[in-house]
């Protein structure tokens, strides 16, 4: 089976920085993919993304060797064995928030004798190969995103699960859990201290700490605080920041908006 070189890494303690889609193109998928990332996230939570359009974004993903990775509108079976059938190299699991809803996700991963996942995956068996049957437990990530009150608090039962790679902290929904707004520039002290736990946590339990930031400054700053799973902001962001700035830059050079 084809190897998940991201997960090698973070076993071993190396860094690895990925980007989120949210914009549902296959093409933008394929742009990302070549801009160097070690690993996309297909967002199903929030974005235009769904399961009908996840092949075509996942094969966009596959022309180059960036890991593509899934997260999942909720932890549901259905979206576990779809989004895994279509070839996700990994999942994002949203709001975890307990040791017994990670197992029962790593257990829906997985096929018996271990988990309960059924069989059906024409596209695994194409992205992955032929051993996809007994491979895929070694090379498939299982990500818990920890970005609640319940999900600090549990952090060390959650990240002590068998089967769970990282954790990926959501820093918007972690403020907004702890009754800070959500896009602060720098984290409320609070947030702060609840993300740097989380991170404890999971280093603790030998797993990798993972965090979504949305500058190069901010991942970099992670990466040196032992984050090896580090988001760096999401297509829509990186289109709408250059669009913004041509378009300044020119009417800087030319006519101001207000002119016209
Ligand atoms: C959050 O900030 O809550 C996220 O889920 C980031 O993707
Ligand atoms: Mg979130």
């Amino acid at each position: 089976m084809r190897t998940n070189w991201v997960k090698q890494l973070i076993k071993s303690g190396q860094p690895t920085v990925g980007s989120m889609l949210n914009s549902g193109s296959p093409l933008i998928a394929e742009i990302m993919a070549h801009a160097g990332f070690d690993w996309l996230i297909v967002d199903l939570e929030h974005s235009e993304n769904s399961l009908a359009n996840l092949q075509g974004m996942l094969q966009a993903i596959s022309t180059t060797s960036t890991v593509p990775l899934v997260r999942l509108p909720t932890q549901e079976v259905v979206f576990i064995k779809r989004a895994l059938d279509l070839g996700a190299y990994g999942l994002i699991v949203p709001q975890v928030e307990s040791a017994l809803e990670a197992a029962a996700v790593v257990k829906a991963a997985r096929y018996p004798p271990h988990g309960s996942r059924s069989w059906g995956t024409p596209r695994g068996l194409l992205y992955g190969g032929p051993d996809y049957f007994t491979r895929s437990a070694d090379e498939i990530m299982v990500v818990a995103m920890l970005e609640t009150r319940a999900g600090v608090e549990n952090a060390r039962q959650i990240m002590g699960i068998n089967g769970i790679d990282a954790c990926f902290i959501g820093p918007n929904d972690l403020s907004i859990s702890l009754g800070h707004p959500p896009e602060a520039a720098e984290l409320n002290p609070e947030v702060e201290e609840a993300a740097q736990a989380i991170k404890h946590s999971a280093l603790v339990e030998g797993k990798a700490a993972g965090i979504q930031t949305y500058t190069s400054i901010a991942a970099n700053q992670r990466l040196q605080q032992g984050f090896t799973f580090v988001g760096l902001s999401t297509d829509i962001r990186y289109l709408s920041t250059a669009a913004r700035t041509a378009a300044a830059e020119f009417q800087f050079l030319g006519r101001s908006r207000s002119e016209t």
